[in-house]
Parts: structure tokens; C-alpha cells; sequence
């Protein structure tokens, strides 16, 4: 945990958290997909079993149940109803418009994210926190809503229980101990990735929470002290819910992958969208 960063850290520090090709891992040439995440539900067909309806065998998961694919990893498949599905995905479409709306993200080394971003509470730039969007138009993060803190609150004591206690390497912080202030939105449009990487901007180690919404990814799990393998490859579909913390709050993850039209096309939309609520530690 790197815990002597200003949150108003300047720009251009730890590039090295993000991989050395970024061309390849956030391609600049992707067509504009943005529009699409705010436009009507789409007619395409879906390579997947409506919402509510049992899905089928999938890569990894097999039965879609719980999984612990690592200490201090939780996986709750299909934890989000449909129509809490369709209620983030609405939410996530207000959060998306300007001011401090969702932007293209700017590596200091040149490389150009791939997913496009917004945030609330605290505005993620590479690499810090901010009250503002410094490496957009400036305006005040939107702040972040009180019905994710107890959303939030409700996936930790699904995870871990309520009391999560030590995993014999480090303690986990019970449900109602939890206080997230961040929420970082990425949106997938076809084609968006996420190369490996540890989300390391917040001061204390509490559990990230993840959430999963629209086209089917592979996840890339690894570990906490290289890009390199071992990693688990999981599969998260819409509306299932990733636990992260404890020995495994700092291990580098990313999105290998997503699968294009895989998402039910009454969700209203094209691509992925993927929440990670996070406590900063930034007060
Ligand atoms: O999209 C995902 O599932 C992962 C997102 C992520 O790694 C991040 O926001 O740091």
C-alpha cells in the first residue's frame, strides 16, 4: 500500500502500475462507442439467456455458484437482480453526463485508456485521487450517493459475513464498519480492455467491491507481487458481484477480454459496465 500519496498527487507518478504496451492494452483506435451507452435498449440478439432466466454453463463456472478463487476472494454470481440491473445501469447513465461526466483517461506515458471513465466521491486520475477532474474539465466530482455505501455494505456481509475477522495475513473490516467514498465506473465499449494492474491509490486496505453489468469478461485474478503468472481467469456476467480484499486487496487484476453481445439487450446497453466501490482512506 503506498499510503504517502497527496491526493492531490501530481499527474506523470507510478506509471509503472499500468503495463509497458500501451498502445496494445489501451488502443487509441477504437471506433466511438460512447454514444451507445446512452442510447435506447438495443434489438440486437443476445448470445445469452435473458435476465431471470437461469443461465447456461459458462467458462470456469460451471453451475454459477459462489466461488473463492483466492484468500480473501469472493464471487457472488448474479448477486444484482435484473431490476437492479436495470437501475444501475439508469443511474450510471446520469452519473455519465457532464459536469464531471465520464471522459477518456491519459496515461502519462501516452497510452490512452480504452474503457472510459467516471467517478464519484473521489475523482480517479493516473495516479491519485482528486476533489476535482484535473485531467478533465475541471468540475467537482459528483458525490458519491449514500444508497452505494449501504449497497456496498450489504455485498461485504454477502462475501465475508458481517464480522469478516482475519484471514491469518490481514484483517478484513466488517460490513458495517465499511465506508466507501469512491466509486469508479468504467464503461467497455466492444473491444476495451483493462491491462493488470493494483489499485493502490487508497490508503487503507479495505475490500474493493466490484460489480459487474451488461457484456460478459474474463477477469484476469493475479497475484500480489507480479503481472506474471499465477493468475485465475474468472468469468463475470452481468450482475455478478467480485469481492476483493484481505491478502488479495493489492494483487493485480484486469479485463482480458469482454464478449461482445453477451449482455441481455433489454439492459438498455451496449458494452460493460463495471463498478468498483473502494474506501480511500482520504477523509
Ligand atoms: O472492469 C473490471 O472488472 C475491473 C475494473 C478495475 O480493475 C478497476 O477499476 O481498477
Amino acid at each position: 500500500m503506498d499510503g504517502a500519496r497527496s491526493p492531490e498527487q501530481a499527474p506523470g507518478q507510478s506509471a509503472a502500475e499500468y503495463p509497458g504496451q500501451p498502445a496494445e492494452l489501451f488502443p487509441e483506435q477504437l471506433p466511438d462507442l460512447f454514444p451507445q451507452l446512452f442510447g435506447e435498449p438495443s434489438r440486437q440478439p443476445s448470445r445469452q439467456p435473458s435476465l431471470g432466466q437461469p443461465p447456461g454453463p459458462s467458462l470456469g463456472q460451471a453451475q454459477r455458484q459462489r466461488a473463492e478463487p483466492a484468500p480473501g476472494v469472493v464471487l457472488l454470481p448474479d448477486w444484482l437482480s435484473p431490476a437492479e440491473q436495470r437501475e444501475m445501469v439508469a443511474a450510471c447513465r446520469e452519473w455519465a453526463r457532464p459536469p464531471a461526466g465520464m471522459r477518456t483517461v491519459r496515461l502519462p506515458r501516452g497510452g490512452v485508456m480504452s474503457v472510459r471513465m467516471v467517478c464519484l466521491g473521489w475523482h480517479w486520475y493516473p495516479y491519485g485521487y482528486a476533489r476535482t477532474v484535473v485531467d478533465g474539465d475541471g468540475a467537482p466530482v459528483k458525490p458519491f450517493p449514500p444508497e452505494l455505501v449501504e449497497l456496498a455494505r450489504r455485498a461485504l456481509a454477502d462475501a465475508y459475513g458481517t464480522t469478516a475477522g482475519g484471514t491469518g495475513e490481514r484483517e478484513i473490516v466488517g460490513a458495517a464498519g465499511y465506508a466507501p467514498d469512491v466509486a469508479v465506473i468504467n464503461h467497455y465499449p466492444h473491444g476495451a480492455k483493462m491491462g493488470l494492474h493494483r489499485d493502490r491509490e487508497e490508503r487503507v486496505d479495505a475490500p474493493v467491491v466490484s460489480l459487474s453489468l451488461g457484456d460478459t469478461c474474463v477477469f484476469r485474478l493475479g497475484n500480489t507481487e507480479t503481472r506474471t503468472r499465477p493468475w485465475t481467469d474468472l468469468e463475470l456476467r452481468s450482475g455478478d458481484l467480485l469481492v476483493f480484499g484481505g491478502p488479495a486487496r493489492f494483487a493485480y487484476h484486469g479485463v482480458v477480454r469482454t464478449l461482445p453481445g453477451t449482455a441481455d439487450p433489454g439492459l438498455g446497453l451496449v458494452g460493460r459496465l463495471n463498478l468498483t466501490l473502494r474506501q480511500s482512506g482520504l477523509g
